[in-house]
């Protein structure tokens, strides 16, 4: 490599001379390039190197010339911009540059603008190395993997830095208060980091400062009331963080505030109307905090023109708020999770908002003669948990541009109208739990855009209307409806992007098709309570990212295949740690709209009660419910290849035989119940090894023995689940094994403490598991919803461009 690089160097000398003796850079820099290009390659693997773009630096030609390099006229290095440079766009994820690579960089002190965004590089920031480049104005360090602390020295050295951005890092700790030693600085970026701590007060000396994004962290403290005094503040972005105490009230100098985003936080308090008169303000998002707004004055009437707002939970009461009725510039509006009342004005059609979530208010009305759906542009609307009532509009096809219409827990009523077929951008509907009915005859045809459709909790009758919904479907929730008749063979022909499969409480019959298994994508497959008959087929094994299983209640014969064990989805443990940035499963990205749907269509039985899981969690659990079926036959020891399992319920079967040991290996289980079967023999000692079970039924068999001991096993001491079998032992029950007893019978009466015992299991219940939330109702949240954004800032341009970058990426 090295030899290499010093023959191209050689020649590049010598091509030097003849061509572009004006514009090299000065030989240290060169080698210190040069040295950092052949640094990289050490520091990747083989495998890695592809997705370096070809010319990247090229030896031969003057380094002035290289991608990303900028020389000043007399010939040094002023700027480095990698990302681009490096790494074809589409490879970036993969790159994996080690921190240390970056050092022979930390010569080229002739520097102003570094730019390393996107670059994949992963370590600690090294505070002498920036710390050298004192000519620095811009510093972009957004989008690695650097770790640890901010470097305080950074700050004490770099006085000449206007924009600096460390961005979607892996940083933890506080903001270094130096920080309020860069008084150049315009823009601070520290968003998607773990910092913690106060905002440094320091950084509201920085009269200069014009944006602070500084979201999706950890800090907390108050807002303090100095920030008033940064004059030429444009942007401040603190969503999703911990930040406490009031709004100071001190916002009235900030004549350039355009935006404020304060979402997520635990602010509470008055919100200041004066933010409302700030000449320029746009973007105000104050949602998701305990903050409040006093919707009764009526002569209120803001003076600024916003564009996007959001007073969601800020504890908004009576009707509509019509001083809204003259914002004519806005285009998403977030009034949920307050207690807004009556029907919504006439006017509010008129708006022309684009985004308009109302969800989780008293509102009342019908659609059907609203023209809100027919509005030019409408994009999502979310009317969920309110009192709406009535038909769908027949004419609801006109509302051309809806992608999200989001109407679930109101009462609307009567068939789904044959228009819907002509919503050709509608890519998420959610029309769970109102009183909407009609048999698949009734049902439209939805366009290929549609991808996730929740009809859930209604009164849908008929066979299933598989017909009406395009093979683009990820998300297929039917649940508590009246579908009756089979399962169609050609489900897995049709859906091959089905991600999840949900037609709990049906009334459908006939055997489980083995060709479901072809839905390779498949992680959730409830067919809970309807009337399936035949057996288990084992071909269902080999959906390789099944996660949750759930056949229960249903006439499912036949023994418990061994082939459930190389479920490959439930084989894997997940920890809360290595999830971040997985991809999960179901949530949908939208171009700029993020939506999470937290449906109900995960609603598994969890300790004898139905128990809603998140779908933005669905990647932690994994769940083999087999309940209430006439299962025969012995376990098959396979199962405890299942190691992901957080829950295994076989109850109400007719299983024989011993459990097997090899259920020791379930180390991540939760619940196990085996209650009302048949099993025989001792309870297998490897039991003691599950540390987190917290429920164990094994009542209603013909077990016999002693009760395997270890501290997770003794907290499990509820004799109902030992009840009912041939004479079983230990201190969990307070029947010591050390006397002879096979045969007897059971001997103790246990409904004395019976509350006691069950308020402690519950108690445990909740250790070391995000337990969704217990609710019937379909629930969408729009989490993220106002596009997140960085400062992006560019660089080679002036800083009027940046400024327009800004506002570009978030509108
Ligand atoms: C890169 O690796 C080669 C071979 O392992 C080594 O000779 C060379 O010195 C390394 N380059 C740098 C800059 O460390
Ligand atoms: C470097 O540039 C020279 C001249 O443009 C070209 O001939 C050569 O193929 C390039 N080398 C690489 C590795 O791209
Ligand atoms: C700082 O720059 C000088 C040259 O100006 C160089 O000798 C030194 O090694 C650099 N320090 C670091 C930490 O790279
Ligand atoms: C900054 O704000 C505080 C409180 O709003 C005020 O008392 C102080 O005089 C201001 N300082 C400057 C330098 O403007
Ligand atoms: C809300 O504003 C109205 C009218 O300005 C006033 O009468 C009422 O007291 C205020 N309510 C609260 C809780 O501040
Ligand atoms: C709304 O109307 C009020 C009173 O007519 C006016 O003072 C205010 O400037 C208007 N706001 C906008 C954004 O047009
Ligand atoms: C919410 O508003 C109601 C009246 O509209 C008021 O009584 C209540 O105190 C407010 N709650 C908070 C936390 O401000
Ligand atoms: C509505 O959608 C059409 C087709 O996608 C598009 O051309 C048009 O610009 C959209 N209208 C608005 C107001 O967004
Ligand atoms: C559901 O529909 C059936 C007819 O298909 C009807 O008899 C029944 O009353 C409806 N149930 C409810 C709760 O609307
Ligand atoms: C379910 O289907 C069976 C036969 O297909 C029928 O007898 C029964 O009434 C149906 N149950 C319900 C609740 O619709
Ligand atoms: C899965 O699909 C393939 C090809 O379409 C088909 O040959 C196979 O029989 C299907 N598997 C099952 C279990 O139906
Ligand atoms: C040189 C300089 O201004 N140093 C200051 C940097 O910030 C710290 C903490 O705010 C101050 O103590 C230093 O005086």
């Amino acid at each position: 490599m090295v030899k290499l690089s010093l023959t191209i160097w050689a020649l590049f000398c010598v091509l030097n001379l003849f061509y572009t003796p004006s514009i090299s850079c000065p030989h240290y820099q060169l080698e210190a390039l040069v040295e950092f290009q052949s640094l990289l390659y050490n520091h990747s693997e083989t495998s890695q190197r592809n997705n370096y773009k070809d010319q990247f630096w090229n030896s031969s030609i003057s380094c002035c010339k290289w991608e990303g390099v900028t020389c000043s006229a007399p010939g040094a290095v002023t700027e480095l911009i990698l990302g681009s440079a490096l790494i074809d766009g589409t490879s970036q994820a993969q790159i994996v540059i080690n921190a240390e690579a970056l050092n022979p960089l930390f010569r080229v002190t002739s520097l102003i603008v570094l730019d390393f965004s996107g670059c994949g590089i992963r370590g600690k920031i090294s505070g002498s190395g920036f710390a050298n480049l004192s000519r620095l104005t811009t510093l972009e360090l957004g989008k690695n993997k650097f770790e640890g602390f901010i470097p305080g020295e950074i700050f004490t050295n770099l006085k000449n830095l206007q924009h600096l951005s460390m961005s979607e890092n892996l940083l933890q700790g506080k903001i270094p208060e130096e920080i309020g030693n860069l008084t150049q600085l315009q823009s601070l970026s520290l968003s998607e980091n773990s910092l913690a701590g106060e905002v440094p007060r320091s950084i509201f000396n920085l009269k200069r400062l014009e944006f602070l994004n500084l979201q999706k962290n950890s800090l907390h403290g108050e807002i303090p009331s100095e920030i008033g005094n940064l004059t030429n503040m444009i942007g401040i972005i603190l969503n999703d963080n911990n930040l406490r105490g009031k709004l100071p009230s001190s916002w009235q100098k900030m004549e350039s505030l355009t935006t404020l985003q304060l979402r997520n936080n635990d602010l509470y308090g008055d919100i200041p109307t004066g933010l409302f008169h700030l000449p320029e303000m746009r973007y105000l998002l104050l949602g998701g905090n305990k903050l409040s707004w006093n919707n009764s004055d009526e002569a209120f009437s803001p003076t600024s023109s916003l564009m996007v707002l959001s007073l969601a939970s800020c504890n908004l009461s009576g009707p509509f708020p019509n001083w809204l009725s003259n914002q004519t510039g806005l285009t998403r509006l977030d009034l949920s999770d307050n207690h807004l009342e009556g029907v919504l004005p006439p006017w509010l059609a008129q708006l022309g908002v684009g985004n308009l979530i109302l969800a989780n208010n008293r509102l009342t009305g019908s659609l059907k003669d609203a023209d809100l759906l027919f509005q030019e542009g409408l994009y999502l609307l979310d009317l969920s948990k309110n009192n709406f009532h009535g038909e769908l509009p027949a004419s609801i096809g006109e509302a051309r541009n809806i992608s999200i219409l989001l109407l679930s827990g109101n009462k609307f009523s009567g068939s789904l109208p044959k228009s819907f077929s002509r919503l050709d951008q509608l890519q998420l509907l959610d029309l769970s739990d109102n009183n909407l009915a009609g048999g698949n005859d009734k049902f439209p045809v939805f366009c290929p855009s549609l991808q996730w459709i929740d009809i859930s909790l209604n009164n849908f009758s008929g066979e299933l209307p598989i017909f009406s919904f395009p093979p683009t479907t990820r998300v297929l929730s039917l649940g508590q409806n009246n579908f009756k008749g089979r399962l169609p063979i050609n489900l897995a022909t049709k859906f091959l992007q089905l991600q999840q499969l949900d037609l709990h409480d049906n009334n459908l019959t006939g055997e489980i098709p083995a060709s479901i298994s072809n839905l390779s994508l498949l992680q959730v497959l409830n067919l809970r309570n309807n009337k399936l008959e035949g057996s288990i087929p084992e071909q269902l094994s080999t959906i390789p990212n099944l996660r949750i299983l759930d056949l229960s209640n249903n006439h499912l014969k036949g023994v418990v295949s061994s082939s459930l064990g190389s479920l490959s989805g439930m084989t894997s443990t997940v920890d809360n740690l290595q999830r971040q940035g997985s991809v999960i499963g179901l949530t949908i990205d939208f171009l700029d709209v993020n939506v999470d749907c937290e449906c109900q269509d995960v609603l598994v039985n969890w300790k004898k009660s139905k128990q809603t899981l998140s779908n933005r969690q669905i990647d932690l659990y994994s769940i083999l419910d087999l309940s209430n079926n006439q299962l025969s036959g012995q376990l098959p020891p396979s199962l405890g290849h299942l190691k992901g399992l957080k829950l295994l319920n076989l109850s109400f079967n007719s299983i024989s035989g011993q459990i097997p040991s090899s259920l020791g290996d379930l180390k991540t289980v939760e619940i196990l119940d085996f209650s009302h079967n048949r099993f025989s023999g001792e309870m297998p000692k490897s039991f003691s090894r599950l540390s987190v079970l917290n429920w164990l039924d094994v009542s209603n068999n013909q077990l016999t023995g002693p009760i395997p001991e270890s501290a997770q096993m003794d907290r499990i001491n509820d004799p109902n689940f030992y009840a009912n079998n041939s004479g079983l032992c230990g201190a969990q029950i307070q029947k010591p094994c050390n006397i002879r007893n096979e045969g007897a019978p059971p001997p103790l009466q246990f409904e004395e403490d019976d509350d006691q015992e069950l308020v402690f299991s519950w108690k445990f219940a909740g250790i070391g598991f995000p337990i969704g939330f217990l609710s019937t109702l379909c629930v969408a949240f729009i989490m993220g919803f106002f596009k997140e954004f960085t400062t992006r800032v560019n660089h080679r341009r002036n800083w009027s461009s940046v400024r327009q970058t800004w506002f570009q990426e978030y509108t």
